[in-house]
């Protein structure tokens, strides 16, 4: 199956019936069996794809040996360099659209997305939704075990994305997601560059833009207590400089600037 094609649908089916979850991985060998143990006890019938850029430290190994313990449910593909996480779920979605997926996910592997709460995300695209983006400053979201630069720096990212690109979503930066496939298929992924946490804000303002409805629905995040986070100073400054030219550019009209919090 090519990548535009329609899945088979079956009467009756949910969107969310053929679910795909994605976990990119760079050094994430203590983390990637916990959570993939918690995910399928939490979500039994989700597939996972495992998208490792040769991680030094053996996860891509490690997913492998996952994968053959499971080869129905978890899936694992190998590149071969660090290309940051943008380009990793590029390649994880195109895997996904390939197949007969009709909701993709996006997932850490840190354990800073509970798949406890996966089921909250599903339900709202269920519900209607386009792009479901488990979200930290909605009510009834929170943030556990972060310092306080750290909270300092998603505040300010986020209200900066607000302002310049006069959207009402509260956490465009988050990474806790899923996506009906029709979103994917009609988003123009091959003009998407970005690498680090902007590729978050590029894919939402890409979904608003194309008249999709976000749902923001609240989650905790918890800071990883395993391995180190890959995020840089060159991801920050990716962010500021794109949001810039996307506030500017105008790219959507105000008012389709809209978003649902539930
Ligand atoms: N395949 C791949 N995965 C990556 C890359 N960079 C980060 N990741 C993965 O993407 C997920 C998020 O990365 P983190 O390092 O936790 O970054 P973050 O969550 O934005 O930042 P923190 O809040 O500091 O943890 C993790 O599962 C990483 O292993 C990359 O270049 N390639
Ligand atoms: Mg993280």
């Amino acid at each position: 199956m090519s990548i535009g094609d329609p899945v088979t649908r079956v009467a009756g089916d949910r969107p969310t019936a053929r679910t795909l979850v994605i976990i990119p991985t760079y050094n994430e060998r203590e983390n990637l069996p916990l959570i993939m143990r918690r995910l399928h006890q939490a979500c039994p019938d989700v597939h996972v794809l495992v998208v490792d850029d040769s991680s030094p430290d053996g996860t891509g190994a490690l997913a492998d040996e996952l994968a053959s313990a499971d080869p129905y449910r978890i899936h694992v593909m190998h590149r071969t360099a660090k290309d940051g996480l943008g380009a990793a779920y590029l390649a994880g979605f195109a895997w996904g659209l390939s197949r007969q997926y009709t909701t993709v996910v996006e997932m850490d592997a840190d354990g800073s997305h509970a798949p406890e709460q996966l089921h909250l995300l599903l339900e709202a695209v269920d519900a209607g939704a386009d792009l479901v983006i488990g979200s930290r400053y909605v009510d009834g979201g929170n943030v556990q075990n972060w310092p306080w630069r750290r909270w300092a720096l998603s505040w300010t990212a986020n209200s900066y994305a607000r302002l310049a690109l006069g959207i009402g979503i509260h956490d465009i930066t988050a990474g806790y997601r899923a996506y009906r496939r029709g979103v994917l298929q009609k988003i123009d992924l091959d003009a998407v560059d970005s690498k680090g946490y902007c590729f978050q804000i590029d894919l939402t303002w890409r979904a608003i833009g194309n008249g999709f409805t976000v749902v923001e629905v609240p989650i905790t995040f918890t800071e990883r207590e395993l391995g180190v986070s890959k995020m840089s100073g060159s991801n920050i400054r990716e962010a500021l400089v794109k949001v810039a030219q996307w506030g500017i550019g105008g790219r959507l009209p105000r008012n389709r600037a809209v978003a649902v919090t539930k």
